[in-house]
């Protein structure tokens, strides 16, 4: 006999729905934030799709505000992002990794009492050689007063401020994992209904982890209590089981990994980049808001991410997160330095 799969029958939008109806309170402004979010993300997962076959692969021969070169499809999902997203009334700005500054909503749409911070595509660089990337993004209410356009410092809030954060994987399925601080929750997109589905309610992270992702061709400019720590995660100080070593080089894959499986996801800072690479804002709080709200933890070496107080749009920090054993062992080896 067949045995059937059980399929979701609960779409994304009425998940969605039914988080906004336990808070008699609510506008609907996020709700409407993350509807225009997720028809944002099919649009680039279609483009992501297309990728080999379309025109949209090479760099694009401009680079952005790190000095890296963009890819074409950096650029064109940055600017699905920004017009699914600027006409709604519940924006007052956004900020990307990919613009230097703010992004204003143009004085024709109305203005809400949000802004959002996205990577519209997130390890970009891959998308030459068929590896998952993702889009990942932070939302935050604003703290400026009146309904005029938000500022620099409607973003620059610590983590803790986030509404809601997520990531779409463009991976062997699109998936969308988010929160708004009630659980962390995945939706696989059905390409033949066009519709994300529950698939991964109330997501729980392994305590200890199985997996590390770690660029270890680093090691040289790694500190010593660095060094010390990822002889602990292999297993050569004796205090634990070796780790399996996984790393995609695309956070957004490295990171979902290691949520479903458990494990721990570092970039570390080093004599190099004394900051590390991942942007707080854009990468580290809303990956570290998703991994708390499944029962892990980050850290960026001295203190929990998501307390950090930005000073800058595109400030980089360094970054452990994952399974809340693996990153408390980071803390103590890493208070020694
Ligand atoms: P990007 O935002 O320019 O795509 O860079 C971020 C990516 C992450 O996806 C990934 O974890 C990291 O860069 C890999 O960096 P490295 O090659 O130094 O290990
Ligand atoms: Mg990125």
């Amino acid at each position: 006999m067949v045995q059937n799969t059980p399929i979701s029958v609960v779409t994304i939008d009425r998940f969605i729905i039914e988080q906004e109806q336990r808070y008699p309170e609510a506008t609907g402004a996020l709700s409407g934030i993350l509807y225009d979010l997720v028809v944002a993300a099919k649009m680039i997962a279609n483009k992501v799709r297309l990728a080999g076959l379309a025109d949209v692969l090479g760099a694009q021969g401009t680079a952005n505000v790190q000095g890296e070169i963009q890819q074409k499809l950096d650029v064109i999902s940055n600017d699905i992002l920004v017009k699914a997203l600027d006409h709604g009334g519940r924006l007052c700005a956004m900020a990307s990794e990919e613009e230097e500054g703010i992004i204003t909503v143009p004085d024709k749409f109305q203005r809400g009492n949000y802004v959002m911070l996205f990577d519209p595509l997130d390890g970009s660089s891959n998308i030459d050689v068929n590896i998952p990337v993702g889009t990942i993004f932070s939302v935050l209410r604003r703290v400026t007063p009146g309904g005029g356009p938000g500022t620099v410092e409607d973003m620059l809030q610590p983590g803790l401020k986030q509404v809601a954060a997520g990531y779409v994987i463009y991976g062997s399925s699109t998936m969308l994992v988010y929160t708004t601080g009630h659980g962390a929750h995945g939706f696989t997109l059905d390409p033949a209904i066009g519709e994300f589905l529950l698939s991964h309610p109330n997501i729980r992270i392994p305590e200890h982890g199985r997996y590390l992702s770690v660029n270890d061709s680093y090691e040289k400019y790694w500190t010593e209590p660095v060094k010390e720590l990822m002889r602990h995660y292999r297993g050569m100080n004796g205090r634990r089981d070796a780790m399996n070593v996984r790393y995609v080089g695309s956070l957004v894959a490295d990171f979902h990994r290691n949520l479903l499986g458990g494990g721990l996801f570092a970039y570390p800072a080093n004599t190099k980049s004394p900051s590390g690479k991942l942007r707080l804002l854009y990468e580290c709080n809303p990956l570290a808001f998703i991994c708390e709200q499944a029962g892990g933890a980050a850290i960026d070496g001295r203190q929990r991410i998501l307390e950090v107080q930005p000073t800058e749009l595109h400030q980089r920090s360094p970054y452990f997160v994952g399974s809340k054993a693996d990153v408390e062992a980071a803390a103590d080896y890493l208070a020694k330095a």
